[in-house]
């Protein structure tokens, strides 16, 4: 014991003096006797863990995976919310000028499809990233079991950033995925705190990239980014040790190599998508989707496609079958339109135009009635005015919305009154409803009773 304390250190030292010393240096290490300290039995014994895979480089290679993902989720992700909510933009790093704000803005000119294809990408791949992220998690989870936990104030600030970066992705995940579920076990505004929780677990990402850069670099300089994925389970290796402690001290024999790791993860992930990528795509495409929320509502004839939430549901079925309602439309002056009067005063448009959903299922259909801009100039509203839309449906957070001066001055927005040809279904929004191109779903408010147009 003594001997081996005393190397490396100057002699003339007690071993007492050399004891001492080594406690002020590493007080973690020695309790308060001196004596080694011992880390508790279990999970915590260097010699727990087993699987002769786990490694920097295997830890490297599935995070610079996941980290390609996590980008393209975080890209759409944030493309979803600035067209989702606008007005959030306040509270975003990038505000809504600068540089990136303008970037995740969906262009004026967009394809009706692109919002329908940026958030099936945003849920696609965020499936597909779930046997990553696991994987991930699987290949450090020792290093959760660390001892001593802290061997430093810089090992205690990385260790409360990694609570943030596994708290934040595991929040993200799940909540998202209980979103495609339609399933609300909470009672926060999933928006919001999914909004929010993406940037907690953006920051803590970009901090983790920066800190294990090295580590990443060096695993591939050593070991070649793809070169261990050559060897099949005869040859599978342990990777030398490393200083992280990632790699077992007393390993198991494999039973796995790899590359057949890596092909249960990529097969999982894309199974994922299999049973879930109809959803996004519509169509025929929609069958495949078995992962898809069950029970939800069709139309039939020119509106069998799917209901977000039926009249029934919104409680409107009264008021939107009333024969004396009319649309209130209010600019300079306010004008009272029957249904009628939409139909046949009003110079009708149609628009092929696909209505992609936050939850990601998608629908494209031929949609008629007037032009939002054209009601706009019927009432002398001011120009670069936005509209307040109001529904006959009372809260549920689908009472009222905003329309941007772009989104309602673009000719293909429509407050729209037939569908494929025939008058809109009480589900799918009679009398009126809105329809805009390439603008999340939930801001095609159905059942709209009034208009207000008004610069802000
Ligand atoms: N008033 C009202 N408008 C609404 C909704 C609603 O529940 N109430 N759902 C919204 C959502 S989330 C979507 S995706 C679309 C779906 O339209 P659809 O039900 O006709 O397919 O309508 C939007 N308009
Ligand atoms: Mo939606």
């Amino acid at each position: 014991m003594a001997r081996t304390l005393s190397v490396g250190y100057p002699s003339g030292m007690s071993d007492r003096a050399l004891k001492e010393r080594a406690a002020r240096r590493r007080p973690w290490a020695r309790d308060s006797k001196g004596a080694p300290r011992r880390a508790p039995p279990g999970p915590f014994q260097p010699g727990f863990w087993r699987s002769p895979l786990r490694g920097p480089w295997l830890t490297s290679f599935l995070g610079t995976m996941l980290g390609v993902l996590v980008l393209i989720v975080a890209a759409t992700g944030l493309i979803s919310q600035s067209s989702y909510q606008p007005q959030l933009q306040h509270n975003s790093p990038f505000g809504s000028s600068g540089v990136i704000g303008p970037l995740l803005a969906l262009p004026a000119w967009s394809p009706s499809w692109l919002y329908a294809v940026t958030q099936g990408l945003h849920i696609t791949v965020g499936l597909m990233a779930i046997p990553l992220l696991l994987a991930k998690l699987w290949s450090v989870f020792p290093r959760l079991f660390a001892w001593p936990p802290a061997r430093s104030p810089a090992a205690i600030v990385e260790r409360a950033s990694l609570l943030l970066l596994v708290g934040g992705s595991v929040f993200e995940f799940v909540t998202g995925v209980l979103n495609i579920q339609v399933f609300y076990p909470w009672h926060f505004n999933f928006v919001r705190a999914h909004y929010y929780g993406a940037w907690v677990f953006i920051a803590a990402f970009a901090a983790h990239v920066l800190v294990k850069l090295p580590v990443v670099a060096r695993a591939y300089r050593e070991r070649g980014v793809l070169k261990p994925l050559r060897d099949d389970l005869v040859h599978t290796r342990l990777e030398p040790r490393d200083p992280d402690g990632l790699v077992a001290l007393s390993p198991a024999r494999p039973t796995l190599s790899r590359r057949g790791l890596m092909a249960l993860v990529g097969g999982a992930s894309l199974t994922l998508v299999a049973v879930n990528v109809g959803e996004s795509v519509g169509g025929s495409l929609r069958r495949l989707a078995l992962l898809a929320p069950r029970g939800r509502v069709f139309g039939t004839g020119p509106n069998d496609f799917q209901v977000n939430k039926t009249a029934a549901t919104a409680g409107v079925v009264a008021a939107a079958s009333d024969p004396a309602w009319r649309l209130r439309v209010t600019g300079v002056r306010t004008l009272t339109l029957s249904r009628r009067a939409l139909m046949s005063e009003l110079p009708q448009r149609s628009h092929t135009i696909t209505l992609g959903c936050v939850e990601g299922w998608s629908t494209t259909q031929h949609w008629t009635g007037v032009r939002l801009a054209d009601l706009a100039a019927l009432v002398g509203a001011p120009a670069g005015a936005s509209v307040l839309v109001q529904s006959l449906q009372n809260g549920g957070g689908y009472s009222q919305l905003t329309l941007a001066p772009a989104q309602l001055n673009d000719p293909r927005t429509l407050l729209a009154l037939c569908v494929n040809g025939a008058d809109l279904s009480l589900d799918h929004g009679y009398p009126a409803r809105i329809i805009a191109p390439a603008i999340p779903g939930v801001h095609c408010l159905k059942w709209v009773k009034s208009l207000t147009f008004a610069s802000v």
